[in-house]
């Protein structure tokens, strides 16, 4: 018999190769380390220190996936999941400051960008440090992007933007911004454009008030006639495809990322259970604990093998979007329930920043609906399951 092990019960760790345990360390040392200190005061503080961009860029954890050419890491889908599960569980905040530069940024311009593009931006993004945001949602378009209004026309040697996108993580502080609009000279086809901070007419105010994700900055981008030249529309995609390309690897981060959070959460709930002592003995003696830890783990567990196993396809080219609404849905709602439970683990100390749940459990709040809803999620399940689109 070989014990078990509560942090790692199902060997995940054996499953990885030399080379990802190596990316997975490097990850969670800077982001014990250097993230988790800061953290506290920036959630409370509503602030995202800008410097994290550069010392991500500096250890290869933006663009993972992206070839060394263009300042990448080359790395596989397994790393870029285990960098997101690292730096999640400290902050979704923070994770969703590496996953839009990585995959809602890098990607696109590496995927549908020309030669041009990926050698003008990509290194600067690859270092931390050009910062990228990403333009899909508008006020009257969230789970229905399809829907948006943001239009592009055709103007001379380029095109002319108007419109105004919502909740964009990064764009206050974005040199680089990715936006999907309508295009008058594409038939009305949806196309991505590369805008730069100082154009004319653009601006990206900051969303204030936020009670979830307020380590990481969120804005608007507004665009009043904005000229954007030819050579920054994306030449290779045009339509819905382009930008669900990139949110395919974005929500397949988010499945190992959210397994992060609920890892901090499990932990804490496991040491604090087992330090405090009620009615003469450790909380942690009590079956009711033990019943929550044993569920908690018997998730985390599951989830991190799903998405080991979509991420090993994804490597050997079998993308399935479906399977990645699967990991993205249900290992975010896990962590959710898992966040909440650690919480009520702590009793009144669980409310104070001084533990982390209460903080997941917020921005958990925030990583359940972007990147496509729960339900949105379950709906594209439905559709494969059953054929018939239910939205
Ligand atoms: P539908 O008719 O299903 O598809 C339109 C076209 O797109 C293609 N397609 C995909 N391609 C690649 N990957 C996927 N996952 C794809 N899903 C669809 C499809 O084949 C079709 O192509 P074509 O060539 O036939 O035109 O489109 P629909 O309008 O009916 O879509 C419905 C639905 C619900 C699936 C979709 O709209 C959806 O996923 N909604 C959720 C929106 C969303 O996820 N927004 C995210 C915004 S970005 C964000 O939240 C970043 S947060 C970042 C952070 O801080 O971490
Ligand atoms: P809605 O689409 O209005 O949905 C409201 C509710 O209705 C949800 O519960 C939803 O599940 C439900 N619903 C919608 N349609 C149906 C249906 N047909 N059937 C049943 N139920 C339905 N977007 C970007 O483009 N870039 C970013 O960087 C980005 N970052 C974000 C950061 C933060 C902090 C947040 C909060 C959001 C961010 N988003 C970003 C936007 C995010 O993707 C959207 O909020 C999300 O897609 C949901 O859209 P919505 O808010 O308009 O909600």
């Amino acid at each position: 018999l070989l014990p078990f092990d509560w942090a790692d019960p199902l060997d995940l760790d054996g499953q990885l190769t030399d080379e990802e345990r190596m990316v997975r360390d490097t990850a969670r040392q800077y982001a014990q380390e250097k993230l988790l200190p800061r953290v506290k005061d920036a959630f409370l503080d509503d602030q995202f220190d800008r410097d994290i961009m550069s010392e991500m860029g500096e250890l290869g954890l933006l663009g993972a996936t992206v070839a060394e050419e263009y300042g990448g890491a080359g790395l596989g889908y397994v790393s870029y999941g285990l960098i997101a599960r690292e730096i999640e569980r400290v902050d979704s905040g923070y994770r969703s400051a590496c996953s839009v530069q990585s995959s809602l940024v890098m990607y696109p311009i590496d995927a549908y960008g020309s030669e041009e593009q990926r050698k003008k931006y990509l290194p600067g993004l690859a270092r931390g440090e050009l910062i990228g945001c990403f333009g899909l949602t508008e006020p009257d378009a969230g789970s229905d992007p399809g829907g948006m209004r943001t239009r592009a026309k055709k103007i001379d040697g380029g095109y002319s933007l108007s419109g105004a996108k919502m909740w964009i993580t990064n764009s206050p502080i974005a040199d680089v911004f990715v936006v999907w609009a309508k295009s008058d000279a594409h038939d009305g086809k949806i196309r991505g454009f590369i805008l730069e901070k100082g154009m004319k007419g653009l601006s990206a105010p900051k969303v204030k008030e936020k009670l979830s994700l307020r380590a990481s900055i969120t804005g608007e981008i507004v665009m009043d006639e904005v000229e954007v030249p030819e050579e920054n529309l994306l030449p290779g995609v045009e339509g819905l495809k382009g930008p669900f390309g990139c949110l395919n690897r974005a929500r397949y981060g988010i499945g190992w990322g959210a397994m992060g959070a609920a890892e901090a959460c499990y932990e804490a709930a496991r040491s604090y259970t087992l330090e405090r002592k009620q009615f003469g003995r450790p909380l942690a003696a009590n079956q009711i604990p033990q019943l929550k830890l044993a569920d908690m783990i018997t998730e985390i567990s599951l989830g991190l093998q799903a998405a080991l196993r979509v991420g090993r396809r994804l490597e050997a080219g079998e993308l399935i979007p479906e399977t990645i609404s699967l990991i993205k849905r249900n290992n975010v709602g896990k962590a959710l329930d898992i966040a909440r439970v650690a919480r009520d683990m702590h009793g009144g100390n669980g409310i104070s920043a001084e533990y982390v749940p209460m903080r997941h459990l917020m921005n958990l709040e925030t990583v359940n609906t972007y990147e496509g809803t729960h339900d949105v999620h379950a709906l594209i399940l439905g559709r494969a399951i059953t054929g018939i689109a239910a939205f």
